[in-house]
């Protein structure tokens, strides 16, 4: 152990510990826009300077040593940090008022915090034309503070690699290789960059014009969905807890913002799991068939899996996802039950992320005839819309859904987060294999945050292996054991981002491991809380066999839920 002295206080820290690491053991805040534990810790903004002996070090990067004397409040260390932001915002676009990230950027924080007033310096602004390529994601270079967040996070935690510094000295950028377009990479819109981005360099593509449109067009029959991880996270964005249930709010929002229908993409995950229950039951029965079977449904995945294991798509499960799913019938299945033309419909979709933007638009997604879902908002970019409209969200009531797209199951809400895919498939496939009631219907195995979760599962005498992997560098490990052919599971998910979707690319800010299992928690009390918690007993899934699909991988599912992908 370490012993030495911060702000007076004498403290103990193992070898190895950062000075910023030790203050903060010690209750003292040091201001950071760089640091990332583990993931960055490179001392590029210079924010976090201290006095160590007297000298003036960069604490994320310097380790204690033995006796050390650390001051973290000196008139120079406040100067220095000063300093260090006011050159920042010298060539920052002033653009605070018009930002994505008004109110919710770091740096803007900083400079109120150290009580910045006036710029004494004036630097050279850029002028570099935004990056608009990608259905998701924006970039724009002339905000970005070189902090390399963004690149850390796609290299380390998504290990996806796709950016960069580009060029040298005044000329850097964070970008793509060759500062290519976003939409010209390998990049799969996952957003976790948008999280780490400290300031707006990085944002959503913006949606709710488009939205905004079809709400006021009598001619558009306007229709929404809202996916599983959306209702335990809007309400961080008026002030409540993160985790807290507000699926009524929100249906009650959405009625005041004009949407004609209110449905739920809970209803299409109980789809999913009786179409992909059985695409398993199948496999599991054909001595020919591809095993593992891997998961599809998370649009971020798919692309990671088709840039770089394209070999491995045969694994994929044929559905689609639960969104997709909804996208086909919303414009198939419904106008035929209420008799509207499915021309009229705009179906809107309300994600907690990024990457549903671009699978929205993939041109295999108009299994309908028409774009299966045309436009996707993000969680924010809807908490935006309720805030423009003037609803008081936090004292709207609670209301329901609208039959039969919005009715789910328990299982149904679990897709939100890791595991959660599992763990309802395992409910539904465990009843139609046995002909039983599963003792336990939940699978804790495969909850919570470590990384890869493996579980067993007997199915009357015939053992099922299951694994788990979030974020994309995890979903990497299990891949190349794959491909190795050392992977004995039967059936895995994968959820392209930390947490699953309830840590999607469009959540709120800030998004944090704390945040994520206080969401978890907010999906599990909402599965808890249902009379009916296997998706094969959602009621509306069975009319919707008995009226217009017949049975589970019949013809129409084929036409309407299932697709390929391709190399
Ligand atoms: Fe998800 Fe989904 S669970 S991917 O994270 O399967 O985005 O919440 O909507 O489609 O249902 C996201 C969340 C969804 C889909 C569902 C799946």
């Amino acid at each position: 152990m370490i012993n030495l002295t911060i702000d007076g206080q004498q403290i103990q820290v193992k070898a190895g510990t950062t000075v910023l690491e030790a203050a903060r053991s010690a209750g003292i805040k040091i201001p950071t826009l760089c640091y990332m534990k583990e993931i960055n810790e490179i001392g590029a903004c210079r924010v976090c300077v201290v006095e160590a002996n007297g000298r003036m070090v960069a604490s994320c990067v310097t380790p204690v040593t033995e006796g050390m004397e650390i001051k973290t409040n000196t008139p120079a260390v406040r100067e220095a940090r000063k300093t260090v932001v006011e050159l920042m915002i010298s060539d920052h676009p002033m653009e605070c008022l018009t930002c994505e990230r008004n109110g919710k950027c770091e740096l803007q924080t900083l400079a109120e915090n150290l009580g910045i007033r006036e710029i004494p310096y004036e630097g050279a602004r850029r002028d570099l034309p935004k990056d608009t390529s990608s259905p998701s994601i924006v970039r724009d270079p002339n905000k970005c503070i070189l902090c390399r967040k963004c690149e850390a996070v796609c290299a380390k935690i998504q290990e996806a690699h796709v950016l960069g510094g580009q060029n040298r000295g005044f000329n850097t950028i964070v970008a793509p290789a060759f500062s290519l377009p976003l939409n010209d990479v390998a990049c799969t819109m996952c957003g976790q960059c948008i999280h780490a981005c400290p300031v707006g360099a990085i944002y959503e593509k913006d949606d709710t014009a488009k939205v905004w449109e079809a709400l006021g067009d009598p001619e558009k029959h306007v229709v929404v969905q809202i996916a599983p991880a959306v209702r335990v996270a809007i309400g961080e964005e008026f002030g409540l807890e993160p985790g807290t249930l507000v699926t009524g709010k929100v249906y009650a929002a959405l009625r005041r913002l004009g949407f004609d229908k209110v449905f739920d993409t809970n209803f299409t995950a109980d789809l999913t799991i009786v179409e992909e229950g059985h695409e398993l039951i199948e496999r599991l029965n054909d001595p020919d068939a591809t095993l593992p079977m891997i998961t599809s449904c998370s649009p971020g995945w798919i692309k990671y899996i088709e840039h770089f294991y394209p070999e491995l798509i045969p694994h994929l499960s044929t559905c689609k996802s639960p969104q997709q799913m909804f996208g086909a019938l919303v414009k198939t299945y419904y106008p035929e039950k209420v008799g509207i033309d499915p021309a009229r419909i705009f179906s809107v979709s309300i994600m907690p992320c990024t990457a549903k933007k671009f699978e929205a638009q993939r041109p295999e997604m108009n299994s309908s005839g028409y774009q299966d879902v045309d436009a996707v908002l993000t969680t924010r970019e809807l908490a935006r819309m309720i805030k423009e409209a003037g609803i008081d969200f936090v004292n709207l009531p609670d209301e329901e859904a609208d039959a039969p797209m919005g009715i789910y199951t328990g299982a149904g809400t679990l897709f939100g987060t890791t595991g959660g895919v599992m763990e309802a498939a395992v409910r539904t496939a465990y009843e139609v294999v046995t002909g039983e009631q599963m003792p336990d219907i939940e699978l804790k195995a495969v909850r919570g945050l470590t990384g890869i979760k493996e579980a067993e599962v007997d199915f009357n005498g015939k053992k099922i292996k299951v694994a788990v992997a979030h974020g994309l560098g995890n979903a990497r490990k299990l891949m190349d054991l794959i491909a190795k052919g050392e992977a004995d599971y039967h059936f895995i998910e994968i959820m392209a981002c930390p947490g699953g979707c309830i840590g999607g690319g469009g959540q709120p800010f800030p998004t944090n491991d704390e945040i994520r299992a206080a969401r978890a928690r907010g999906l599990y009390e909402d599965d808890k809380n249902k009379p009916l918690r296997k998706s094969h007993e959602n009621p509306a899934v069975q009319e919707l066999y008995k009226e217009f699909l017949k049975k589970p991988l019949g013809h129409k599912s084929h036409e309407l839920l299932h697709t390929h992908y391709t190399r």
